[in-house]
C-alpha cells in the first residue's frame, strides 16, 4: 500500500498535487499539506472530505480491537452517531469527553458525568468506561492509559481504535497520550486526520481515524477564519440575559431567538467569545438579524427558516450545534429560532 503519511494518514504520492498525500520525495515522512500546517498554520488545501460511512465500515471490520470514542463534551449532541449502534453492534467502547476545561469548573464530576448519560443511553453501544479529560488530554492521561490496559488485557484485546466527530479532539489527544511516537497533524478545522493511522506505542498498536461528519455540520459552509475564531482555548465565559416580555437574541450572523411572553426569563449564553450577542426588541430584531450578517459569522447560503419550539418546560437548554447553547430558565410562551438550514438545533435538559 505504499507509506503513509504521519500526519493525517494519507498515502504520499508525487503524481497529484491536489490529492491527499501529494509530496515530491517520497522519502519524506509528512505530505505537503501538513508540512504547511505544522509550519505555517496553512489551510488553503484542507477541503478534502473523507466519507463518515467508510470510516465506519473500515473501523467495524477490525478485528479484535477496543474502540474508544472521543466526544468533544462542549459539542455533546453534534457528536451524536445515529447509525453506530449498528456498525458496532456489542464492541466495547470506552468514551472519552475532551476539553472539559472550556465548562465551568464549578460543575461537579458527577453532575458531568449524569449530564452526559442521556446522550450514551441514546447511542445504544456497549460503553465499558467512561473518562473526562481536559486541556488536550493532559488531565485525564493516566486514567485513561490505565483504562485502555485493563481492558485490552482483560477482554484479550489486540489493538485500540481511537474514533468520534471530526474536531473532537482525536488527534491532540494521541499526541498527549503517546508523545513518544505520536506526531499527528491537529487543527481547529474540521477534515484534518484523512486515513486509520497506526502509532506504535508502548501499549500496542494504537490507532487514529479520520473524523466523522454526519450531520450537515454548519463548519463546512463558514469562511476558514471563522471556524477558528469557534474554536474556544479556554474557559468559556457565560453571559446571562433577564428577558422581559417580547426580546430576541441575535447569535452574530448565524441565528435570531424570539422570546415572546418572557417573565422574569434567565437566559445563560455559553459560546465562544468571538460569537456576539445582541439582545433587541423583537420588533427591531429582523432588520437586526439582516445587519449583523454582514459580518465573519455571515453563511453564504442566505436561505433562511423560522422554527417554534414545540415545547417550552420552565428550565432547557437550546443547544446550536458546533456554536454553544443557551441554558434558560423561567417562563416563556413561545420561542422560535431564525436560522440558515445549516444550523442545526436542539433542546435537552439543563446541564449547567
Ligand atoms: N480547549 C481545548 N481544545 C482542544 C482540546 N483537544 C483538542 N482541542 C482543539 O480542537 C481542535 C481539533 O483538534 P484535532 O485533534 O485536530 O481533532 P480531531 O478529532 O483529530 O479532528 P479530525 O482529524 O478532523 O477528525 C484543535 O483546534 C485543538 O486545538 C482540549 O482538550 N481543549
Ligand atoms: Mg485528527
Amino acid at each position: 500500500m505504499g507509506k503513509q503519511c504521519k500526519g493525517c494518514g494519507a498515502h504520499l504520492q508525487n503524481t497529484d498535487p491536489m490529492k491527499a498525500g501529494y509530496i515530491t520525495d517520497l522519502t519524506k515522512d509528512f505530505c505537503v499539506r501538513c508540512y504547511r500546517l505544522n509550519h505555517y498554520g496553512d489551510t488553503k488545501q484542507l477541503n478534502l472530505h473523507v466519507e463518515a460511512s467508510s470510516v465506519l465500515n473500515e473501523i467495524s471490520l477490525m478485528e479484535k480491537a477496543l474502540y474508544v470514542w472521543v466526544i468533544d463534551i462542549f459539542h455533546l449532541e453534534a457528536s451524536q452517531i445515529p447509525s453506530l449502534k449498528r456498525w458496532l453492534n456489542e464492541k466495547p467502547v470506552i468514551v472519552i469527553f475532551t476539553k472539559r476545561e472550556l465548562l465551568p469548573l464549578t460543575m461537579s464530576q458527577s453532575k458531568l458525568i449524569r449530564a452526559v448519560q442521556p446522550f450514551l443511553k441514546q447511542s445504544q453501544i456497549n460503553v465499558v468506561d467512561v473518562i473526562i479529560s481536559s486541556k488536550m488530554g493532559k488531565e485525564g492521561k493516566d486514567l485513561i492509559i490505565k483504562s485502555i490496559k485493563r481492558l485490552k488485557d482483560s477482554l484479550k484485546l489486540e489493538k485500540v481504535v481511537f474514533f468520534g466527530q471530526t474536531n473532537a479532539g482525536k488527534s491532540t489527544l494521541l499526541n498527549t497520550l503517546f508523545s513518544e511516537t505520536s506526531q499527528l497533524s491537529v487543527s481547529a478545522y474540521p477534515g484534518t486526520t484523512l486515513d486509520l493511522l497506526k502509532i506504535d506505542t508502548s501499549i500496542g498498536d494504537v490507532y487514529d481515524s479520520p473524523g466523522i461528519d454526519l450531520k450537515d455540520n454548519i463548519l463546512n459552509h463558514l469562511p476558514l477564519e471563522a471556524v477558528k475564531l469557534l474554536q474556544p482555548k479556554r474557559q468559556i465565559k457565560p453571559i446571562t440575559y433577564q428577558l422581559m416580555q417580547n426580546q430576541s437574541l441575535i447569535i452574530a450572523g448565524l441565528a435570531k431567538i424570539d422570546f415572546l411572553g418572557a417573565q422574569q426569563l434567565s437566559v445563560t449564553a455559553y459560546f465562544p467569545e468571538s460569537v456576539e450577542i445582541h439582545r433587541t426588541k423583537v420588533e427591531n430584531s429582523t432588520t437586526q438579524f439582516e445587519r449583523a450578517q454582514e459580518n465573519l459569522f455571515s453563511i453564504a447560503d442566505k436561505k433562511l427558516r423560522t422554527t417554534q419550539l414545540k415545547n417550552n418546560p420552565e428550565g432547557f437548554d437550546l443547544v446550536i450545534d458546533h456554536i454553544g447553547f443557551f441554558s434558560i430558565k423561567g417562563k416563556v410562551q413561545n420561542v422560535s429560532i431564525t436560522c440558515s438550514e445549516h444550523v442545526s438545533f436542539s433542546q435537552r435538559k439543563v446541564m449547567i
